[in-house]
């Protein structure tokens, strides 16, 4: 797909998700190599960063997004060989799925035959988790709405589909359900993890934790280290996407709406992250940056 085309079904979420929106981006880079006929490095360089720029200007909160990017254009400044260039990309892209079933395998471990597991929106690599828990265990899954694009849906879709038993809940019985459901865990996907180890997810998030905190439920965040975001070493924050009030309902007169799509659940809220490298409690965020990316403290600084 041409990035102008992957970037336009980005932006309308018609492709979602933090990791399927990179994987796109890989897809749609890949295939821009592929079918470049520039000979001028210089030139073919100057395209691929315009078509990167494409992509990762579509939805600015998920850093899996331009993290994918970054790599590709990476890859490319230190090669000439074009079909090694994309031979390594689809390698990477790999890479990410086996990172998700590695997350599955790893997560499921945390959880225990019998479990009421309470879920927010539709992150795959939460639902890794929970679909292989489900193989050898007895769970229960509660699925919030996740207004206002009721991604919970999908979850409690693909789930019951599954043989999962799964409750779907509005997003204001979050509470209540905790304590009646007897809800034992909640498991939540992320778009972005800080170097402080706090987690961007998708808005909601951070009242699910409050609750969970407060029942003395743990949380788990599923999360690739593809998602964690190395600018946020240097202070940088990320931006929360707000996105058109039109997806709420129609305009009211005289009422101002707002839509944002994310929000930040600070890591005292989350118990563990569950990575492809292995379970980690957030505050380990740092060092992920430091130890799989070579991001260093004090290295990193422009002059
Ligand atoms: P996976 C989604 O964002 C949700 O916030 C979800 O938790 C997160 O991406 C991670 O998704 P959106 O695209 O990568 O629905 O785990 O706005 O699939």
């Amino acid at each position: 797909m041409q990035p102008t085309l992957a970037a336009k079904k980005i932006r309308s979420m018609e492709i979602r998700g933090a990791l399927k929106i990179a994987v796109t981006a890989l897809d749609s880079l890949a295939e821009f190599i592929s079918n470049s006929k520039e000979t001028d490095k210089k030139r073919f360089l100057a395209g691929l960063r315009k078509a990167g720029k494409i992509l990762k200007d579509a939805r600015p909160t998920a850093v899996s997004l331009p993290n994918a990017v970054d790599y590709v254009l990476f890859l490319a400044e230190n090669t000439d060989d074009r079909v090694e260039l994309v031979r390594k990309i689809k390698e990477y892209k790999n890479e990410q799925r086996r990172a998700i079933d590695r997350i599955g395998q790893i997560g499921s471990r945390r959880i225990e035959d019998g479990d009421t597991i309470l879920t927010h929106c539709n992150s795959k690599t939460a639902l890794a988790v929970l679909l292989e828990a489900a193989k050898t265990k007895d769970i229960h899954v509660v699925c919030t709405e996740t207004r206002p694009r009721n991604q919970g849906y999908i979850t409690a879709r693909e789930l019951a589909k599954a043989g999962v038993p799964v409750t779907l809940i509005i997003d204001s019985a979050v509470r209540r359900t905790m304590k009646e459901l007897e809800v034992d865990k909640v498991i939540v996907g992320a778009d972005t993890v800080y170097s402080n180890g706090s987690i961007i997810n998708k808005i909601g998030t951070s009242q699910v934790a409050l609750v969970a905190q407060e029942s003395k439920v743990p949380v788990l965040c599923a999360c690739e280290t593809l998602k964690f975001a190395p600018q946020t070493l240097m202070g940088e924050l990320i931006e929360i996407e707000e996105r058109d009030v039109g997806e709420i309902r129609k305009p009211m007169k005289g009422v101002k709406m707002l839509n944002p799509a994310f929000d930040v659940t600070p890591p005292g809220y989350i118990d563990v992250i569950v990575t492809e490298d292995g379970i980690i409690p957030p505050y380990m965020a740092y060092q992920i940056l430091r130890d799989k990316f070579g991001w260093e403290l004090g290295k990193m600084m422009k002059p």
